[in-house]
């Protein structure tokens, strides 16, 4: 009997594809884990017993770093949100938003301009820089000319990535040309057909050729900002420096006096977007937070 490590990176009707040095082996769950009520899911580092490298159990899970729902995997460690200047024209509160999701399920964001064959080096250089400057990663990249795509399969490297974006910005385009020997379907017409099949379409980590995986589903599809009002402001990493010079330690830096924050916004030094999205953000949670009520 050998006992094994590995991430399981697929599965299917009571079947889990997990990846380990001696390669892939199909595993079945031991009963223990269905009476203590744990599932293994895509994304789980286990450790399985194996006979002959073919097939085996998976007899231990290992401790979930995070957990999403939609779709339902584990040890994710990075969002690739791409977005396009044109081309699907970029909306920038959905990029926020994301971003915040991103950051309360303690996933790395990375920010992605595709399509920059399709607009002036000015207005991709503006929105990145905005991102930049708060300390995130942020590539331009394209599809057609491949310009970024290296740059940005190096940041995958060793980790664990989705794809999270509008339709039609390029992530199925972006994913496939990561590495040529798997195949995501692009374009409007095959994912008009996919939709049909969608419940039949299983959670897969793809794994890349330097040590990373990518998600082949697109992460954050339903998106719901899940925080309290007062601690929304902590998921604006730009706010921090000057929030500790607001009069109240309680300041949600929206209409309260003597606000270091809105003093910011004022002078430049916060970008006045991302703040009005802030401002969108609150006004959403409380929304909800009466709808609940
Ligand atoms: N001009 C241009 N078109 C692109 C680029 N990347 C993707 N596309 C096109 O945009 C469309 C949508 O791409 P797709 O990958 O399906 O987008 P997804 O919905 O985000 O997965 C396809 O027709 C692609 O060929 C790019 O960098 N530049
Ligand atoms: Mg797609
Ligand atoms: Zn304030």
């Amino acid at each position: 009997m050998n006992i094994l490590k590995g991430r399981i990176i697929k599965g299917i009707a009571g079947f889990y594809y997990v990846k380990t040095g001696n390669g892939v082996i199909e595993c079945r769950a031991r009963g223990k884990f269905r009476i203590d009520n744990i599932k293994p899911i895509v994304g789980d580092i286990v450790d399985i017993a194996t006979l002959n490298n073919i097939d085996g159990y998976i007899i231990k899970i290992y401790p979930r770093k995070n957990e999403l729902a939609r779709p339902l995997v584990s040890n994710v460690d990075q969002a690739v949100i791409v977005f396009s200047i044109i081309n699907p024209k970029i909306n920038k509160l959905l990029l926020d938003k994301m971003i915040v999701v991103a950051l309360l399920n303690d996933i790395e964001p990375i920010i992605c301009i595709n399509k920059i064959d399709l607009c002036r080096r000015e207005d991709y250089e503006e929105i990145l820089n905005i991102y930049s400057r708060i300390g995130y990663r942020a590539f331009p990249i394209s599809y057609v000319t491949k310009a970024g795509i290296k740059e940005l399969k190096d940041e995958l490297s060793g980790k664990t990535s989705f794809f999270s974006g509008p339709s039609g910005v390029g992530k199925s385009s972006i994913i496939n040309s990561l590495q040529s020997e798997f195949s995501v379907q692009t374009g409007e017409l095959s994912e008009r057909i996919s939709r049909g099949k969608h419940t039949t379409r299983c959670v897969e980590l793809i794994p890349l050729n330097n040590g990373g995986f990518v998600l082949d589903t697109p992460g954050f599809t339903s998106l719901n900002v899940d925080v309290d009002i007062e601690n929304l402001k902590y998921y604006f990493a730009e706010f921090e420096q000057f929030q500790k010079n607001c009069r109240f330690s309680t300041c949600i830096h929206e209409n309260e006096p003597c606000c270091s924050v809105k003093k910011a916004v004022e002078e430049g030094l916060i970008n006045k977007d991302r703040y009005l999205n802030y401002l969108i953000l609150l006004k959403e949670l409380r929304k909800n937070q009466k709808r609940r009520n």
